[in-house]
């Protein structure tokens, strides 16, 4: 039995979507980052980060998106989420995961222009290529869609600035498990922190 603990919006974003690329049956148990809910008692009993989003596996828990994406990934391969016997891709899946959690994510926080300039060096890796690595969809262009459909707008990029990563927003927004993500998640609510 799978359960994501997520919160509209927020990093649980690129879980959820997997799941539903899956199409594995799973519990979703929305949280509000606003009330506070990854705070209480009962939360950090089960996660002392006190972070979304956790993937209960039965009565075991997964955290950190790269994790549970990779988690995922293997489990379901019909869903073709991840290179098979391809190790070389496989960790250029790794390598992107690492760059956009440690690099990417941090970097809205630490100013606009760094935030750009994190951006700019993923809009040249990923070039002219539809997907993050070897020409396949995978669970790292689901990794690199969250957080740039999170501050795309407050990047306020140049027009054209990188041309490569809205071509790929423009592809995954086409996805019907983004697609089916996002709506569930705006009827739920955006409710970021205060
Ligand atoms: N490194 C973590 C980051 C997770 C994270 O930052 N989660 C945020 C939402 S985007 C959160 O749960 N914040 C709640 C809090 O800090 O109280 C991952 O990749 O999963």
């Amino acid at each position: 039995m799978l359960t994501l603990y997520f919160a509209p919006g927020s990093s649980s974003m690129a879980p959820h979507i997997a799941l539903h690329e899956t199409g594995a049956s799973f519990e979703g148990k929305p949280l509000s980052l606003a009330k506070k809910d990854t705070r209480t008692p009962a939360f950090l009993a089960m996660n002392p980060a006190g972070k979304v989003p956790v993937l209960m596996v039965d009565d075991r828990m997964l955290t950190e998106v790269a994790g549970i994406l990779f988690y995922l990934a293997r489990m379901f391969p019909a869903a073709g989420l991840l290179p098979q016997g391809d190790v070389e891709a496989e960790a250029q899946v790794v390598s992107w995961m690492s760059y956009i959690a440690s690099t990417i994510h941090p970097a809205r926080r630490q100013g606009l222009e760094h935030a750009r300039e994190v951006y700019a060096v993923a809009d040249k890796r990923l070039g002219k290529n539809d997907w993050a690595v070897g020409g396949r969809y995978s669970i790292a262009d689901i990794h690199l869609f969250r957080l740039y459909w999170r501050f795309r707008s407050s990047l306020e990029p140049e027009p054209g600035a990188f041309p490569n990563i809205e071509a790929h927003y423009a592809r995954m927004m086409a996805r019907p498990a983004v697609q089916q993500t996002i709506e569930i998640e705006t009827q739920i609510g955006y409710d970021p922190p205060a």
